[in-house]
């Protein structure tokens, strides 16, 4: 999955980040945003912090956070995500996700796009792929 990292600026890979489970959830052609969901992994000795995501497709990607405050579902933007040396982030619906602003054209079912995961200097690109989500 990260074969490609070496396109676009010559960066190297986000040390010991591995990103599985890619996807986004289908949604109307209209839509102005969409949900990114992975399974994020720490496979190296020390913490990595991402402190940006980007993508062609998208006007902007931004790290979230879903949580119920005071019976209501609420979202704030995250300034990063942490990973403790050896662990794992899933991001999920109803927790830490990513939200794809203003895609450039519209996603249906099987189409994949990649996303750049920035930590510091180094970034590391993940193939999302889009699919119908779960009934
Ligand atoms: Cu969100």
């Amino acid at each position: 999955m990260l074969a490609c990292a070496s396109i676009g600026r010559a960066a190297a890979d986000c040390t010991g980040l591995r990103i599985e489970q890619a996807w986004i959830p289908q949604a109307p052609p209209v839509a102005a945003v969409l949900g990114g969901y992975a399974s994020l992994f720490n496979d190296g000795g020390t913490a990595l912090h991402i402190d940006a995501v980007d993508g062609a497709d998208f006007g902007g990607v931004e790290m979230h956070q879903m949580s119920m405050e005071g019976g209501m579902m609420q979202m704030r933007p995250l300034p990063g995500l942490d990973l403790p040396p050896r662990g794992s982030l899933v991001l999920a619906e109803g927790g830490k996700h990513l939200m794809l602003m203003n895609p450039k054209h519209p996603f249906k079912a099987g189409d994949a796009t990649a996303l750049r995961f920035h930590c510091g200097r180094q970034s590391t690109l993940a193939t999302f792929t889009v699919r119908a989500p779960a009934p």
